[in-house]
């Protein structure tokens, strides 16, 4: 068994303060951040001061609760101040900038002074440790390198923590394998999709598993279920990790799992005060209760950003972790508000449909959910892939076939009975389903399409 004394933590001080001490910094940190804001960024200066909140009222602030004051922020706001109209910073302060694409209109822009960068290389270091990976390691970053976050963004935390980067970058697996072969790297960061293709891209070039020495996985950016975990721990013989972020409020290394309990995300609560809040109403939930994620960054220079609503359904935990980590953890993301779908009446998410395929004997975790509108009625087809032993089993992959034609009938009477939901399944051949480099595509929604 591990005792507490053995975890490796990369800022003992920082992860295990005491609630007061921490709340204490807390606050100091976010006056500075919030006169920042105030003295710098006009369109906020405005709207604190229509809720009544100017440099007497920062000043005065008695306790972080009392960000509840505050107005919220959203990805809406980066847009319209696009490029660079909520930046606190000078440009000639700023070193770096990033950008999340986004599906539609603008993308949302990002920057860092050499201070940030130091921080989230901070964040990215604590996340790794946390995860078990320790100085000296091989890591092998399928994270995308550019202005996406995530390549940089663990890049810098590999080797602020001494460990040795693989800036492999999404796209050509079948190179990324022969390297994880020749490298023996112990430590895989990318997104869980893309960790599926390279478990497939495997299987295809027949390399077996034994040639990879990889131990320990640390995947995010994108939804995943733990279902999903346990997919691909089977499949790669790996512990997988889950890390979370977003490129607003930093990029990755906003929250990590431990590996020594492998529950809930451990927030670097002196860098981003979160809160959980009513989607609808906007009010605080207690810690434990389901809501909205919300962050404020408290130590970030460039562009920092109050109360920001980050979309993402999630949960505080409060409870003390077995790893001796004090910092509140979040519950790994249910959903994205956005993603969820409305079929035929029925609401739910992705991540349910996700769920309930993956407990199907003989189905693949390659899946993507089709929607569209015929005569004002809306369909779901669920396009999945059969696993390539059920093929050999069968000795043929035909429509109409007896064994597949059940198969579909007991996925579809699994989805009534847990999710109430009536959808065509479409059983697919292995490797039908475009393989994801980043964050997979789950949903396709021709009904959007149509309106373009
Ligand atoms: O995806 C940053 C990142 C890179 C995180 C690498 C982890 C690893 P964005 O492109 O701005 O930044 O997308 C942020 O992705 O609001 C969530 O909806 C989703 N997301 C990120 N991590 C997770 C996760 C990066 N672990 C958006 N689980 C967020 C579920 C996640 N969703």
């Amino acid at each position: 068994m591990t005792t507490k004394s053995e975890i490796f933590m990369w800022n003992r001080q920082l992860e295990t303060m005491a609630r007061a001490d921490l709340q204490a910094l807390q606050l100091a940190r976010l006056k500075e951040v919030l006169t920042r804001v105030y003295n710098n960024v006009p369109v906020l200066k405005e709207r604190f001061e229509a809720a009544g909140i100017g440099l007497k009222q920062i000043e005065k602030m008695a306790s972080v609760n009392e960000l509840a004051n505050l107005p919220f922020m959203k990805k809406t706001d980066l847009r319209e101040n696009y490029p660079f109209g909520l930046f606190a910073s000078p440009m000639n302060q700023v070193a770096r900038l990033h950008a999340s694409s986004g599906t539609k209109g603008k993308p949302t822009v990002v920057g860092y002074t050499k201070n940030d960068i130091s921080n989230w290389a901070e964040a990215c270091a604590r996340s790794l440790a946390a995860g078990g990976v320790r100085p000296g390691d091989m890591v092998h970053n399928s994270y995308g390198y550019g202005l996406f976050t995530g390549g940089l963004g663990m890049h810098y935390g590999i080797e602020n923590l001494g460990a040795t980067a693989v800036p492999a970058s999404g796209g050509r697996t079948q190179q990324q394998i022969m390297l994880l072969q020749d490298f023996g790297s112990r430590v895989l960061l990318s997104t869980p999709s893309y960790a599926l293709n390279m478990v497939y891209t495997m299987a295809e070039m027949k390399i077996p598993r034994e040639t990879i020495k990889l131990e320990v996985g640390i995947f995010g950016a994108e939804p995943w279920t733990e279902e999903m975990r346990a997919q691909i721990e089977e499949r790669l013989k790996i512990t997988a990790l889950d890390i979370y972020g977003l490129s607003e409020v930093m990029g990755p290394g906003v929250s990590m799992e431990c590996i020594a309990a492998k529950n809930g995300l451990h927030i670097w609560e002196d860098m981003f005060i979160p809160e959980i809040i009513d989607p609808d109403t906007g009010n605080v939930l207690p810690d434990g209760e389901e809501g909205e994620l919300v962050f404020t960054t408290i130590t970030k220079e460039a562009i920092p950003v109050i109360r920001y609503r980050t979309g993402d359904l999630s949960r505080l935990i409060a409870e003390p972790c077995v790893c001796g980590r004090t910092v509140r953890r979040m519950s790994r993301i249910k959903a994205r508000l956005d993603d969820m779908l409305i079929i035929r009446g029925v609401n739910l998410f992705p991540s349910e449909i996700e769920k309930c395929l993956l407990s199907v004997e003989h189905l693949a975790p390659h899946y993507q959910l089709v929607i569209d509108r015929k005569k004002a009625l809306d369909t779901l087809d669920i396009q999945v892939e059969v696993t390539e032993e059920l093929i050999q089993t069968f000795g043929t992959f035909e429509d109409g076939h007896v064994e597949l034609g059940s198969l579909t009938k007991a996925i579809q009477s699994l989805l009534k009975d847990s999710l109430g939901l009536s959808a065509l399944v479409t059983l697919l051949k292995p490797g039908s389903i475009p393989r994801s480099e980043g964050k997979a595509v789950r949903v396709i929604d021709k009904r959007q399409q149509d309106n373009h």
